[in-house]
Parts: structure tokens; C-alpha cells; sequence
């Protein structure tokens, strides 16, 4: 258990820093009264059973969990439009404090489950007091409808572990087809908000100069 807890700190240090800069980066939207691209983050440690299974469905040797398991320090940025999603990345791309190493991008190429979010893995280091350490961490990048999807099917898939009854199977491409929708709709509701906001500017700078 001591083993565990050593080899976890820096994951969990490096997901409450993670959380303190991503939130910051909503507030400071926030302090400029500009729509921010980020609607909430949420952050975990991988629970141990979870690592176990994972390493094991993967072939994994616990020795090499560190460099070959990369969600072990997981952040989630969830966004209201699909549009924010590149937003967020590209400010995520514009950071110093960490080095990106890789991007996959489960939008352009949705999982064959319905699955659809980006994902950006980064290496941050954590000082600790035996000096730095470069950790793996994983960021996950998706709309609100994108996370409710995720949930669910999460959940579902922890009850039947995997194994969908046809139904519901069935059930749940529906509804990703639907989150799809639901995102797209959105999308296009939000120009129409930036049009109208463009036209009422217009117009309100037209009878300034009268
Ligand atoms: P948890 O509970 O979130 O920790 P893979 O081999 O596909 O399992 P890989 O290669 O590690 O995964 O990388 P990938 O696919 O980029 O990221 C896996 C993580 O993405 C998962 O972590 C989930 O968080 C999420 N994810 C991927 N596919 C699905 C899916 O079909 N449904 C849901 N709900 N989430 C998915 P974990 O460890 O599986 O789970």
C-alpha cells in the first residue's frame, strides 16, 4: 500500500496543480467579460483497480506503468460548443509549463462505441523534493453533450462490463447520434447569436451617427 502511495503523489500533485492552472485559465475569460471556451474541469487520479485492469488488458508490466499508462493523471475540459474544443487546444499548444506529446482527436474520428472527445496527452513536471519528475497526464476535450454521452456509457458499460444487450446497444448509438445533433443545433444557434450581435452593434453604431 506504501508502494502505491509513493508511486501515486506525484499524479495526484500534478492533477491539483493541473486543475489550479485550467480553472485559472476559465477565470481569466471570465475577468476579460469574454465568452470562455471552457465551461468546467474536473480532474482524477486512476483508481488502482482501474490501473490493475488496465495494465492488464494492455500487457502492461507494472514497471512500466509510468511510462506506457497515460491517463493515470486524467484532467477533463468541458466546453459548450464543438468550435471551443480547437480553442482549448490551441491555448493548451501556446503553454510552457508542459510539453505536449501527443493529440487524438476522436471528433474527426469518432470510437466505434460513439465515442467522441479530444484528447491531448502532455508530460508535466512535478517538483518534488527529490528534484523534477516528468510525468504522462491526460487531458480529455469535449462538449457537455459529448460528456453526458461519455457518462452513461461509461456507467452502462461498468454494469454489463462491456457485454451491451443488443437493445441497448442500439439504445446508445441513437443517443450519440442525438449528442451529435445536439451539438451541431447548438453550433448553429450560436451564429446566429454572433450575426445578431453583429447586426445590433451595426445598428446601434448607425443611430450614434445621426
Ligand atoms: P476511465 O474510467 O475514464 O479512466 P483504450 O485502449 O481505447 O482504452 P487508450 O489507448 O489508453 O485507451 O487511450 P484513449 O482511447 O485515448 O483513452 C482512453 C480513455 O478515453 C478512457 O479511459 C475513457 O476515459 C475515454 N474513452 C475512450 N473510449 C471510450 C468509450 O468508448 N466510452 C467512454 N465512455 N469513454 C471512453 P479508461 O481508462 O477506459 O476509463
Amino acid at each position: 500500500m506504501k508502494h502505491w502511495d509513493e508511486f501515486l503523489a506525484p499524479y495526484k500533485q500534478a492533477v491539483e496543480e493541473l486543475k489550479v492552472k485550467l480553472k485559472g485559465m476559465r477565470s481569466q475569460f471570465e475577468l476579460e467579460n469574454c465568452h470562455s471556451p471552457i465551461e468546467f474541469v474536473t480532474g482524477r487520479v486512476k483508481p488502482i483497480a482501474s490501473i490493475l485492469d488496465k495494465a492488464n488488458q494492455k500487457n502492461i508490466p507494472l514497471e512500466k506503468l509510468g511510462s506506457e499508462l497515460q491517463d493515470i493523471a486524467g484532467l477533463r475540459m468541458m466546453c459548450q460548443f464543438v468550435d471551443d474544443i480547437k480553442k482549448v487546444v490551441e491555448l493548451l499548444r501556446k503553454r510552457n509549463d508542459f510539453e505536449i506529446v501527443e493529440e487524438r482527436n476522436y471528433i474527426s474520428h469518432k470510437k466505434k462505441s460513439g465515442y467522441r472527445s479530444y484528447h491531448v496527452v502532455i508530460k508535466y513536471p512535478v517538483q518534488t523534493i527529490n528534484g523534477e519528475r516528468k510525468i504522462l497526464a491526460e487531458i480529455q476535450i469535449r462538449t457537455l453533450a459529448m460528456n453526458f454521452w461519455a457518462t452513461i456509457e461509461r456507467s452502462l458499460n461498468y454494469k454489463y462490463k462491456g457485454q451491451f444487450p443488443e437493445d441497448i446497444k442500439m439504445r446508445l448509438q441513437r443517443a450519440a447520434e442525438a449528442a451529435f445533433w445536439l451539438d451541431e443545433e447548438m453550433s448553429l444557434i450560436r451564429s446566429e447569436i454572433k450575426e445578431a450581435q453583429i447586426e445590433f452593434s451595426r445598428k446601434t453604431d448607425s443611430t450614434d451617427q445621426e
